[in-house]
């Protein structure tokens, strides 16, 4: 076993100044029946906590961190930002070339307004698309997580009905209510709630590649029919690509599928590690938000320039050629190393993957919407997490999360984390 004695400190410490000692609630391993290790530094795909003890680390920031920590390009172009000023609440170029950059790259995308999380950023489409239609509910997926505003904290509603019903204290009923939910991946249950109320939707917003439930990709068709459905009814696509923009592809799940969304919302990696979000797509529905339109959207932070110069040098380097073939490769090995170990342990679980996302799901599978990994061991997960901790791997602690692989992960680095899954998958 590992030594965790300062992290403990840390966490006891950490707990009489911090809701839960944490400022993010997955954060405290609450689902994985351990005490969270408190991270002193961090570089390439390793981090080390403050014991000392060194990890390979595939959570990588929860995204973020696709170039690896500490990337020298990100750093200089950070220490060159520092000593001109840290933040103006002022227009500054480098807000200039991150949009431009992002319209450029993003197929649809003519406007890009910045904001400093995904949560400002779905909670932003929403509100616009809400505002350009005039109509006040919107679609959602059981399963997906899009930030914990309000009006996206909403769980499935019982029976036929797919009202949604508050999925936290403090949402209220009305809130919820214009919020409908539907399962992923199932098109008809999306068809019939727009038969039932087609008038009155504002939008559909999906995970694209849903991360949020484990990594589950999009059924054939499945992208292509809501497309077709908001083209019927005149309601707005938005694709939220916190998770899978700039990483399922360069130009995201839009590019990966061929699927045009009229807004997207990014966050993560746009930032290089920095706090960053982003609303993009169609300028005639970006142009209705203040101050060009009536659609209000503020924020002191919004386009930091340190911020803005990390996403730059970050979204330069993904734009090397052969990037997110190597990304994908390396996902792929990733996946078969962790097939292989279920095989060689003969226990029920399976893998989904998508480039540089994957997930090992403690279920026989299939895994292709909330339901199915509902249904995971997560005892079993919790009991992995901890062999693999205490191996030096890092991962999500929980089931319902992805690994997220970056190119500083090397090929050896990922066939050691399937021998150190082998192991733990067998003492299960
Ligand atoms: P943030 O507000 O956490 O920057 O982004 C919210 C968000 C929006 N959309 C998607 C698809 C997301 O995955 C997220 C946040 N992702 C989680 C991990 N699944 C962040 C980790 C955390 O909550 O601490």
């Amino acid at each position: 076993m590992l030594n965790h004695n300062r992290s403990e400190n840390d966490f006891a410490q950490a707990r009489q100044a911090i809701p839960g000692g944490v400022n993010s609630p997955v954060r405290a391993f609450g689902k994985v029946g351990c005490d969270p290790v408190f991270y002193d530094r961090a570089r390439g795909s390793h981090v080390w906590d403050v014991d000392g003890n060194e990890y390979i680390d595939f959570i990588g920031s929860w995204g973020p961190m696709i170039l690896g920590h500490g990337d020298a390009d990100v750093l200089n172009a950070v220490r060159a930002q520092l000593d001109k000023g840290v933040s103006f609440g002022a227009p500054c170029e480098a807000e200039i070339r991150l949009a431009q950059m992002i319209c450029e790259i993003v197929p649809n995308a003519e406007r890009a307004r910045m904001v400093s999380s995904g949560t400002e950023a779905t909670m932003t489409a929403i509100r616009l698309a809400r505002g350009c239609t005039a109509r006040d509910k919107f679609v959602k997926f059981e399963g997906n997580y899009h930030g914990h505003s309000d009006s996206l904290l909403v769980a499935a509603g019982s029976g036929v009905a797919t009202l949604g019903i508050p999925d936290t204290p403090g949402v209220t009923a009305g809130t919820a209510a214009d919020t409908l939910v539907v399962p992923y991946n199932d098109l008809d249950a999306v068809r019939a709630t727009f038969a039932q109320a087609g008038s009155e939707i504002a939008a559909i917003i999906v995970e694209p590649i849903a991360g949020n439930m484990g990594v589950v990709p999009p059924a054939e068709g499945f992208l292509q029919g809501l497309r077709d459905i908001c083209d019927e009814y005149g309601a707005i696509l938005i694709f939220d690509e916190v998770i899978s923009g700039f990483r399922a592809a360069l130009g995201g799940a839009q590019e990966l599928y061929g699927i045009r969304a009229d807004l997207c919302t990014y966050g993560k990696i746009i930032g290089g590690g920095f706090p960053v979000g982003c609303v993009a797509g169609r300028a005639d529905l970006m142009e209705q938000l203040a101050p060009t339109g009536p659609v209000y959207q503020a924020g002191t932070l919004s386009g930091n320039p340190v911020a803005m110069e990390a996403g730059i040098a970050t979204l330069k380097k993904l734009q090397q050629p052969g990037v997110y073939d190597e990304l994908a490769r390396k996902g792929a090995l990733l996946a078969q190393v962790l097939r292989d170990a279920v095989a060689d342990a003969g226990i029920a679980a399976c893998v989904n993957q998508v480039g540089s996302l994957a997930t090992l799901f403690f279920n026989p599978g299939p895994v292709n919407r909330w339901e199915d990994a509902a249904a995971c061991d997560t005892d079993a997960f919790a009991r992995y997490f901890r062999q693999m901790l205490d191996a030096g791997f890092l991962i999500a602690p929980s089931q319902f999360e992805a690994l997220f692989i970056g190119l500083a992960h090397t090929d050896a680095e990922i066939e050691r984390f399937g021998e150190a899954a082998r192991k733990a998958l067998q003492a299960l």
